[in-house]
């Protein structure tokens, strides 16, 4: 369970780190599911910052059970503060000296959703992630940034160029051992550093959004351009699984 001393901590950065959300052993037996995975599940994303696996949930039992997580949406919900559904899952692996960081961005403008009043993502490391195998890097209050249009996360310098200001904001790096997550807001500037080391990072984060909010025609996007979707309605509970209670 969250505090109210966490819950504020969370709105005012738009971030909060809590160790052990899943056990060591739970994290390596999730990590192995996740190498699997990727032998059988399409990798969505060219280039070296990371292999993206979409929608394990749909693809991976053991997977599965982590992305619908009771316990996990119960805490999401709480930050949030409104009834949420998975917008979707994503595996992140980055692989050994990869030699990219994911850089500077937020995560709202690439999503095709309209009126929500919240959304955010757990992000859990299913191995150790020090910073030397790309942890995440967050401007804690850089969630009040909602009107920037969408940013390339393999140029270094995007983010900044609109938002130039950010550039002198104070970043918190946060190392996360296996089974420890972070939370954090759809609309909060972070990176990732590169892969330095011999082992893979892998991540697994599960993307929370307002069970409320609406499909809006714009931007694209790989998981509701097949879909058929009608602008102005919400998302449809088949695809997009609700927690709300
Ligand atoms: O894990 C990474 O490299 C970046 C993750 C990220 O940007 C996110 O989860 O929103």
């Amino acid at each position: 369970m969250l505090d109210d001393a966490q819950v504020s901590a969370y709105r005012r950065d738009g971030f909060i780190h809590l160790p052990q959300v899943i056990s060591r052993a739970d994290a390596a037996r999730y990590a192995k599911a996740a190498l699997a995975a990727q032998e059988t599940v399409r990798d969505n994303r060219e280039g070296d910052i990371f292999v993206q696996l979409l929608q394990l949930w749909q693809h991976d039992e053991t997977l599965r059970e982590l992305t619908l997580h009771p316990g996990l949406a119960a805490l999401a919900t709480r930050l949030a503060g409104v009834p949420l559904r998975l917008w979707h899952d994503q595996l992140l692996i980055k692989k050994p000296h990869n030699g990219a960081a994911t850089e500077f961005h937020q995560d709202q403008p690439y999503w095709p959703h309209a009126g929500s009043r919240h959304a955010l993502s757990a992000w859990i490391a299913l191995v150790d992630v020090p910073v030397e195998r790309g942890c995440m890097t967050f401007v804690p209050g850089s969630q009040d940034l909602q009107d920037l249009r969408a940013q390339d996360l393999t140029d270094g310098q995007d983010l900044f160029r609109i938002a130039p200001e950010l550039r002198w904001r104070q970043r918190v790096t946060v190392p996360l051992k296996a089974g420890d997550c972070t939370f954090h807001n759809s609309y909060l500037a972070h990176c990732a550093t590169p892969n330095f080391t011999d082992d893979p990072r892998i991540a697994h984060v599960v993307i929370y959004m307002d069970a409320e909010a609406v499909f809006a025609a714009e931007p694209a996007h790989v998981l509701t351009d097949p879909l058929g979707l009608t602008p102005g309605l919400p998302l449809p509970d088949e695809h997009f699984p609700s927690f709300a209670r």
